[in-house]
């Protein structure tokens, strides 16, 4: 340790007096050509550092111009959502400011440094302070700052904000490696409680059956559909390491993190069939990725998005079979009160148990609510 310090102190000393010898060097330059010889610095080298800024400001606007066409193809797509066109724009407007700020200090940068070169007899002039220059140029970039932030404030406010009243409700949890999107059933609209401890292979997102909002619960791991027009609020979550719910249409963006739930929500303004139409591609749906590293099969976590009009949602929906009825085993996790209720989910033989089932069940939802604590 102590070597490679001494080392570094050794490095920084030689550097720092490569540094104090160049210093003294321009301090020579400038204090001894008051009136003598000054062809050391307008001699030929210097006509071409000149000319080099010209074309570097040339070649360098041409690659950038180059650079910036060349991978529009990489851009997102047009946005299918209201917030996603606002912070479009917002992007847009900081580009622009950004943009003729860059290339009108570089054009002025680089032309000056040719047109101002040093040459034989002329005397640079000494010009050190100007209080009106320095008010513009501080009171300028500050108002713009401050007009920017601002704006980017406030959408962020309104995306960021809680979901508006009347908000569609789903669930989206990540997993090694896919998503699981979960409904809250056609019948309360509500989605149940879970327990991450209530997880296993057919209850993937670990439904808590002794919530009666949970009954009615469905889910799906390959296609979310949503209704148009209506905002989604997605509530998030994830099971095993971090992952990212990415909708690039929709500029949705959110972490899923385990033991913290996330939320987003949005509003899909176009269907997918208007996007076929209007893209002119019959190929084309909308999709959900992951866009966080999450191991091996981070790239296929991928899950379709439907945009669908209200009416076809509400029948996709009421054809989903809510997870109890495709697995009637957890009705041994329903509380003994709420048994009734979930009846209309369960076949025929588990709805009206045998004595013995019930006292099974019973212990069972005993079982399920001693591991809840
Ligand atoms: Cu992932």
């Amino acid at each position: 340790m102590i070597y490679i310090v001494g080392l570094l102190a050794v490095i920084f000393l030689a550097m720092a007096a490569v540094v104090v010898s160049r210093m003294a060097a321009v301090v020579r330059n400038v204090g001894g050509t008051e009136d003598g010889d000054d062809s050391s610095y307008t001699g030929i080298s210097n006509k071409i550092n000149g000319a080099m800024f010209m074309v570097f400001l040339i070649l360098g606007g041409i690659a950038a111009t180059w650079s910036f066409m060349h991978s529009t193809q990489y851009f997102l797509p047009e946005a299918s959502s209201p917030h996603g066109r606002r912070t479009d724009e917002l992007f847009w407007i900081s580009m622009a400011i950004v943009t003729f700020s860059a290339v009108l200090t570089n054009v002025i940068l680089f032309y000056f440094s040719y047109r101002y070169q040093a040459r034989k007899g002329y005397k640079a002039a000494y010009y050190p302070e100007n209080h009106k220059l320095e008010l513009i140029w501080t009171v300028v970039p500050a108002v713009v700052m401050a007009v920017m932030v601002f704006t980017g404030w406030r959408a962020w406010r309104d995306i960021m904000s809680e979901a508006p009243q009347g908000a569609q409700e789903i669930e989206i949890v990540g997993k090694q490696f896919n998503w699981i999107v979960r409904y809250p059933g056609v019948d309360d609209n509500k989605l149940g409680n879970y327990n991450y401890k209530l997880t296993d292979n057919n209850n993937e997102v670990g439904i808590d059956y002794s919530d009666e909002k949970a009954f009615d619960d469905f889910t799906s791991t390959t296609e979310m559909h949503i209704p148009v027009g209506k905002p989604i609020a997605l509530k998030i979550r994830a099971r095993d390491v971090l992952h990212s719910v990415f909708i690039p249409h929709m500029r949705v963006k959110m972490d899923a993190v385990p033991g913290m739930p996330t939320r987003f929500w949005f509003t899909a303004d176009k269907t997918t069939e208007q996007m076929k139409n209007e893209l002119n591609n019959q190929d084309f749906t909308y999709e959900i990725a992951c866009t966080e590293v999450c191991g091996r099969g981070h790239f296929s976590m991928r899950v379709r998005l439907i945009v669908e009009d209200e009416d076809s949602w509400k029948k996709w929906c009421a054809e989903q079979k809510p997870l109890l009825t495709s697995f009637p085993e957890y009705a041994s996790r329903i509380p003994a009160n709420l048994k009734a209720k979930a009846a209309k989910y369960l076949p025929a033989d588990a709805a009206a148990p045998s004595d013995s089932t019930t006292a099974s069940t019973q212990q069972g939802g005993a079982a399920a609510s001693v591991s809840l604590r």
